[in-house]
């Protein structure tokens, strides 16, 4: 409760917040427009899922409303909304999307220093049962004279200037991470702004929740079947940890940042890489990780150290609380010696 009642008069928006981090940094204020395009391209892709039931968004592209309009699948929608807020706000000269083949060159007159890499509505198979969908971007800034093109993005995880996702919940959230720590923001639709809920997040150093799809228990490497005897039937006197998987990568990865425990899509037999992609959703997802404590790694790589071959690469991925992935990819590294 402020002087002013319930109602806050100095509420920190993420706006704010952003503009605040860039005074401070002493920046051009080029970070910050970004930042709060992708912001206003989230606060519209919130809104649109959820009416996409009402406004017949759902089903797949091509499909017609009741009035006869051409109706954009969701994730269609979710990527033109960034790919327009991007480029008319003068930052950025190369987008690599999920949705797109090749990477987008921003025309000359509206390019700034900063390439985007993002996945518009990750999980949007689970948008027709209302599943929680997601938003996953990172950030890296040209690091050559060049004309900009396609391998100006191709940069590790290292060199990231900032990375975030968006959460389609039961509310809506941003998180992101310019570098000095993680930061939680809930869309209050009211005002439709992002209020900053929950500063410099620190994940726990270990958790009690494993969360893959044990669907492919066939085709699991050896280390993941050895990982989970282990969490399932401990031989140290500790509880067996808890399943929890939602099958929508941002979902699964902020319930393991709020909760703890690790989150993991593994190569298998059939698809050595696993699913997800390196660029827009394995270093994200990595950067943040270890911007609250905690860690992404392949099993024998950490993410953030890898070196991008091509924008649409896969990863497989362990990422959450240090001392879960710790055990796991010590588990890795002893079946790759054999
Ligand atoms: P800019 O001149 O806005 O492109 O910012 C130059 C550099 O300053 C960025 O690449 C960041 O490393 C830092 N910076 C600028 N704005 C921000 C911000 N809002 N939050 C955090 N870091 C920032
Ligand atoms: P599976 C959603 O389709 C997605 O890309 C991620 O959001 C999610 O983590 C993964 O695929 C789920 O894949 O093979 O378990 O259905």
């Amino acid at each position: 409760m402020t002087e002013s009642g319930p109602f806050d008069t100095n509420v920190v928006t993420m706006t704010r917040f952003v503009m605040e981090e860039g005074r401070r940094a002493k920046g051009t204020g080029e970070l910050t427009n970004l930042l709060n395009s992708m912001c206003t391209a989230v606060k519209a892709i919130s809104s649109a899922v959820r009416k996409a039931g009402i406004a017949h968004l759902y089903g797949i592209a091509g499909s017609t409303n009741v009035t006869g309009d051409q109706v954009k699948k969701l994730d269609i929608l979710s990527n033109d909304l960034i790919i327009n807020m991007l480029k008319s706000s003068f930052t950025s000269c190369v987008l690599v999307s999920e949705e797109n083949e090749r990477a987008i060159i921003v025309e000359p007159d509206s390019r700034g220093k900063y390439i985007v890499c993002f996945d518009p509505l990750d999980g949007s198979s689970n948008i027709d049962c209302l599943v929680s969908i997601g938003t996953i971007f990172s950030i890296y800034k040209k690091n050559t004279d060049d004309e900009p093109n396609e391998k100006d993005a191709l940069q590790s995880g290292r060199n990231l200037v900032a990375a975030g996702y968006a959460l389609y919940g039961s509310a809506t959230m941003m998180v992101i991470s310019t570098g000095q720590g993680v930061n939680c923001f809930m869309l209050d639709p009211a005002i439709g702004e992002f209020i900053l809920v929950d500063r410099d997040v620190k994940i726990k150093n270990r958790g009690k929740i494993y969360s893959l799809n044990e669907g492919y228990a066939k085709q699991f490497e050896p280390a993941v079947t050895e990982y989970l005897q282990k969490k399932k039937f401990p031989q140290d006197g500790t509880e067996a940890y808890g399943s929890r998987y939602i099958g929508s990568m941002v979902a699964d990865v902020h319930r393991t940042l709020m909760y703890g425990g690790i989150f993991l899509y593994p190569g298998n037999a059939k698809s050595p890489q696993g699913k997800l992609r390196l660029l827009y959703e394995c270093i994200p997802m990595a950067f943040i990780m270890e911007q609250a404590g905690g860690l992404a790694s392949t099993g024998l790589e950490t993410i953030l150290d890898i070196q991008p071959e091509n924008i649409h690469q896969r990863a497989p991925i362990a990422l959450g609380s240090r001392e879960d992935v710790l055990e796991y990819v010590a588990i890795c590294k002893k079946h790759a010696k054999k």
